[in-house]
């Protein structure tokens, strides 16, 4: 695999010269993957090509991010059997496109647009951009460099994704150039009461009860450096909420005064636990999750191990303190150089 990017000129041309498009957001949608499909799909669709999301499996489209399918949005619609293009947004490799990797090649030519720095340029045309705070603000420049004009529905999509990757702006990965893309939003009419309203004033009871019992069974460790939770089925079963609903605890945990690394183990069976990593400045989570080829940011990153939940837990809580020794270390030779 070569590891280069392709313009989003060539990009661009590509995509003006199809006809039928499928795109493909990573499983388990977030506001980035399902943001940026909107945008694309409107995109698409109103420069006449046809167009559909197609999501893995049965996936819904969380409610959280339900108000932003329109008019334009298709999902799972038959395009072609031989669509001109597949593309895969917010993918950092094929395992976020579980079921549909055969799917996926069926496309003519497949395209990988994603921001995540241990993608691995898996498709014909790549273009990944470590520096971008979201997929959402490529899918902008992207549109741009197809002449396409941005709607509305295109600049909410967009903005989703740009706001919930950067956790409303605060995170790192906001740059200048993040907020030049959403002034630009802002001349294409975005609605903000209504996303904020939808997008961070919204929360559901059963969820607040989930992050109740949560919170209750947080455990630190490493002079409190690090901490350690679990969102289990039997919780799921008590509070009614389910497992998508988990989507910003995480932040909520490294949150916590003092905490370099959180984690969150989550339950998909006895011997399936969905691992999400966050670091808070120097760490880089990044590395622990490659170690189980899972993959994500330095600060944000993600991996699957198949094992029950209390032996994930003692992994996790070993691969965590083994690492934050070794940055330590790191830290204080530097310092005694
Ligand atoms: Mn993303």
């Amino acid at each position: 695999m070569m590891m280069k990017n392709s313009t989003l000129d060539d990009i661009a041309y590509k995509l003006r010269e199809a006809k039928t498009v499928l795109i493909y957001p990573h499983v388990l949608m977030d506001g980035d993957a399902f943001g940026s499909s909107v945008a694309l799909c409107c995109g698409l669709k109103k420069s006449g090509k046809k167009v559909t999301i197609i999501p893995e499996g049965d996936e819904g489209v969380p409610s959280y991010l339900a108000f932003l399918q329109n008019q334009c949005i298709s999902i799972r619609e038959i395009v072609s059997d031989e669509p001109d293009v597949c593309i895969a947004v917010d993918s950092s490799d094929t395992s976020r496109l579980e079921g549909r990797l055969d799917r996926f090649k069926s496309g003519k030519i497949t395209i990988n647009i994603d921001h995540h720095i241990t993608n691995n340029f898996f498709a014909d045309m790549n273009y990944v951009d470590t520096e971008a705070s979201s997929t959402g603000e490529i899918i902008f420049r992207l549109l741009k460099a197809m002449d396409i004009e941005i709607d509305k529905d295109m600049a909410e999509g967009i903005y989703v994704a740009i706001s919930t990757d950067t956790g409303g702006f605060q995170y790192t990965n906001t740059t200048k150039n993040t907020h030049l893309v959403v002034s630009e939003l802002f001349d294409s009419g975005i609605d903000l009461e209504r996303i904020s309203a939808e997008l961070y004033e919204n929360t559901p009871y059963e969820k607040l009860k989930l992050i109740g019992e949560i919170l209750d069974n947080v455990e630190d460790f490493c002079d409190g450096q690090a901490v350690i939770a679990a969102a289990t089925l039997k919780m799921m079963e008590n509070t009614g909420a389910l497992m998508d609903q988990t989507e910003g605890i995480i932040e909520l945990l490294r949150s916590i005064s003092g905490v370099e690394i959180a984690c969150l183990l989550k339950e998909v069976s006895d011997s399936q636990i969905k691992v999400s990593l966050r670091a808070k400045t120097y760490g880089d989570v990044s590395k622990i999750a490659a170690q189980y080829k899972g993959g994500g940011h330095k600060k944000a990153a993600g991996c699957t191990v198949y094992q029950g939940l209390e032996e994930v837990r003692k992994l996790m809580k070993k691969d965590i303190a083994t690492y934050l020794q070794t940055v330590t270390n790191n830290i204080n030779e530097q310092e005694t150089r």
